[in-house]
């Protein structure tokens, strides 16, 4: 098949979701045309079967916002006429999947059918595609997709509640590359005794990266551990000043990294403490990495970290008892240990093998 990718090229997890994508769909014989406003962070394009097209928006004085949207749907109608695509899979509703739609329609006048696949991926239902001022347009395009996916049940559901719609959707999970973190696992050595707490995130107000410090703090206060932060965003300046502050120790702020695998590898314990998050790809990541995770309860999170077995889940601000279930890991080599194995095993269940044939089943159906 010849397919567009629409996604964000930053390091969110939707751009990495769906270039990874790309990548897997490629190797299946596929070829995949990736449209975003500069080259995804992970995107290998070989110009051969993966190829990569960037949105120009062009600067014009009178607008105060730059017309987004009328560029994206214009490229899209350009590359789906010059090759022959068969369908376009949208990552992030807003504002791709409203531009694929006016792409469609503008394609169909020259004879040209083109389906839309929507991955939901989290925000852009939770807190952007919801507020008064955006949400009847991601409605609409939503319900317009042919065919809509989600990344979790937890934002099936709050998609059906909060739109007020009947779509149908298709729950198909984030994945990881079980391989890749294997190999990284063994070529990671343990490069000293001390035990590892790493979070990942664009450290945006969600992240819940103030009480993340706060519990920090407390935990350095009483266990001898190290802290990596990977991520830069919005929360960074007022993370770093508030550690300082604190005076905690053994904290290392170590912005966007592109390889997380070489750090996860050293880590032993996952921390997510978002006030929401649809399903938490940087937590599977971790888990593919042998940590054990402690996050909140909140959104698709208790459906990846499971309770007492991966990890603890604890509400989202409750700094005392993601203090208590860090500890609880940190004095236990054994519990540690037992569930560090349950997280593995778990993310083998959201192997790129197992989820991949998910979506070419949805691209099938679309076509047919
Ligand atoms: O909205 C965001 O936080 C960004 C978005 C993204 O583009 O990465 O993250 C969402 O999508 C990820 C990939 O499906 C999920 O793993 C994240 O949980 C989700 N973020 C939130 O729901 C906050």
């Amino acid at each position: 098949m010849r397919i567009i990718i629409v996604c964000y090229p930053t390091f969110g997890g939707s751009g990495v979701l769906a270039t990874e994508l790309g990548h897997d769909l490629a190797k299946r014989g596929h070829f995949v045309h990736f449209i975003a406003y500069q080259k995804p962070v992970r995107l290998n394009e070989d110009n051969r079967t993966i190829f990569f097209h960037k949105v120009n928006v062009p600067f014009y004085p009178l607008f105060n916002f730059q017309p987004y949207e009328l560029a994206l749907s214009t490229k899209i109608v350009d590359v789906a006429s010059k090759n022959k695509i068969d369908l376009i899979h949208v990552h992030y509703a807003i504002p791709h999947a409203y531009a694929a739609y006016m792409a469609q329609k503008m394609l169909k006048s020259s004879k040209i059918t083109l389906p839309i696949i929507t991955t939901l991926h989290g925000t852009d239902i939770t807190l952007v595609g919801k507020h008064p001022f955006y949400k009847n347009a991601v409605k609409f395009s939503i319900d317009k997709s042919n065919i809509v996916t989600s990344v979790s049940k937890s934002l099936k559901n709050d998609t059906h509640e909060f739109f007020n719609t009947n779509k149908k959707i298709k729950v198909i999970p984030n994945f990881v590359d079980i391989k890749k973190f294997n190999n990284q696992l063994e070529m990671c050595k343990n490069e000293d005794d001390i035990k590892t707490i790493t979070h990942v995130s664009n450290f945006r107000p969600v992240k819940n990266i103030r009480t993340l410090i706060k519990v920090y703090s407390k935990i350095s206060n009483q266990f001898n551990c190290k802290f990596n932060l990977i991520g830069e965003g919005p929360e960074l300046e007022v993370a770093k000043s508030m550690a300082k502050d604190l005076k905690i120790k053994n904290i290392d702020f170590m912005g966007n990294n592109n390889e997380v695998e070489k750090v996860l590898c050293h880590s032993d314990i996952f921390i997510l403490p978002s006030k929401t998050e649809s399903f938490g790809l940087a937590a599977l990541e971790a888990m593919a990495s042998k940590n054990a995770v402690i996050s909140s309860n909140r959104g698709g999170l208790p459906e990846l970290n499971i309770n007492n077995k991966t990890g603890f889940t604890c509400d989202y601000n409750d700094i005392d008892a993601y203090v208590e279930a860090i500890l609880k890991l940190l004095t236990s080599e054994k519990l540690l240990e037992r569930f560090k194995l349950n997280s593995y095993k778990q993310a083998q269940k959201y192997n790129i093998e197992n989820i991949v044939p998910m979506y070419e089943a949805e691209y099938k159906r679309l076509i047919s």
